[in-house]
């Protein structure tokens, strides 16, 4: 009888788990960890074009990594992450995208150590 008991544990467990993990699964789906590639001399320019803009979704976390030979240093006004710290070379930030970005609307992201020659162009809807 134990063993009878144990095992409906165990299948309801696998029943739980498993709509667990679908709405894991739904979640990870609208958001995760978004790696961007500061490319081997960027140097003091713009990191990419207005035509590559990365769109990213709230909740997303942007994994920058500097895989230039210089620092690097994202500045945002606080959309749709904090301003970023400095990136040594080999080195990456996380922006967590909090808020909502528009570069109509919120002024240019730019590196903050070579100032709006050096763009990031980002949208967050
Ligand atoms: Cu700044």
């Amino acid at each position: 009888m134990k063993l009878v008991l144990f095992f409906i544990a165990l299948f309801n467990m696998s029943l739980y788990s498993q709509s667990y993990e679908s709405n894991i699964n739904d979640d990870y789906l609208n958001s995760g960890i978004v790696d961007y590639y500061i490319n081997l001399g960027t140097n003091k320019l713009s990191w990419n074009r207005a035509e590559t803009t990365l769109k990213l979704k709230l909740g997303d976390i942007l994994r920058i990594h500097n895989k230039d030979l210089i620092d690097h240093q994202l500045h945002t006004n606080g959309k749709p992450c904090p301003h970023g710290a400095r990136i040594k070379p080999g080195d990456f930030f996380d922006c967590v995208v909090t808020k909502t970005y528009n570069e109509k609307n919120d002024g240019p992201i730019y590196d903050h150590l070579y100032g709006r020659n050096a763009r990031f162009y980002l949208q967050v809807d």
